[in-house]
């Protein structure tokens, strides 16, 4: 098995401490940073967001890959010269106001950067005032919004809503448990039903 192959099996398997030897490893052995994170972390978690979409993989797991392969970013990251790492865009996500739920969302961020995206997590209970601020101020590409309650839902209308007398001429996403297709097409925005589809739905809207 290739180094690379061994660095994404312990991302898979959420090994953290492995991770960190197999990167310390390879720097020492002259790899490039960027071939560490393409060929071995973000592999790996290619790997993981296919296993988490077929349900072979579930939540905890996920973390815990997600975590391990930030745990290499870190070491990685420093040495990458500016504009290393292509960008997909720039994506603002929260969960919105009055909502606390955040695993599912912070899922999504996860598959999100891991594709390339540079993601700006506004956290839980976010106004939309604050959705407007920081779309503007990263100019953002995609806006994306978590909802689990059916009493939070509704704000994300408002949301979107904010934002286009804003004149931000952003896509938007939404997500969560009560979030249906047809919600999502009434306010304008997409909707996918799981984190790996939302990565792979944003490449296409940012594209
Ligand atoms: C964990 C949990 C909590 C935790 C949250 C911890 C945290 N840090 O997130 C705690 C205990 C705090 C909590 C509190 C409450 N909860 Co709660 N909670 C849940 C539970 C059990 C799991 C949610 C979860 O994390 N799922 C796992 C993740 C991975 O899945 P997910 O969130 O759906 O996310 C995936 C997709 O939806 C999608 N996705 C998510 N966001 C986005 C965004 C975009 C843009 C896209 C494209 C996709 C996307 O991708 C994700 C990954 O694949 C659900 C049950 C359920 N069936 O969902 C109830 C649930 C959501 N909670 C519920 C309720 C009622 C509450 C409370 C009001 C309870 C109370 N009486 O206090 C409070 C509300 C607090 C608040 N103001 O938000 C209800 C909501 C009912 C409704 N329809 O309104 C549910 C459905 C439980 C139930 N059956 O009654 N809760």
């Amino acid at each position: 098995m290739s180094n690379y192959a061994i660095l994404s099996e312990h991302v898979v398997n959420g090994n953290e401490a492995g991770v960190v030897s197999e990167v310390n490893a390879a720097l020492a052995n002259n790899a490039s940073p960027l071939e560490i994170i393409n060929s071995g972390l973000l592999a790996g978690m290619d790997v993981v967001s296919e296993q988490f979409a077929n349900g072979d993989m579930f939540v905890p797991e996920v973390l815990m890959s997600a975590k391990a392969m930030y745990a290499g970013m870190d070491i990685v990251k420093p040495l990458l010269g500016e504009g290393d790492i292509a960008s997909q865009g720039t994506v603002v996500i929260g969960t919105v106001k009055g909502d606390l739920h955040d695993i599912g969302k912070n899922l999504v961020v996860m598959m999100m950067e891991s594709s390339g995206f540079k993601v700006i997590n506004l956290g839980t209970d976010t106004k939309k005032e604050d959705f407007v601020k920081a779309a503007k101020e990263h100019n953002a590409d995609i806006v994306a919004m978590s909802a689990m309650l059916t009493t939070t839902m509704a704000y994300m209308d408002e949301i979107i809503k904010a934002c286009q007398e804003a004149g931000i001429s952003a896509k938007y996403m939404i997500g969560g448990a009560p979030v249906t297709p047809a919600y999502a097409e009434k306010i304008g925005a997409v909707y996918t039903a799981d984190a790996a589809a939302a990565a792979d739905r944003a490449k296409i809207l940012a594209g």
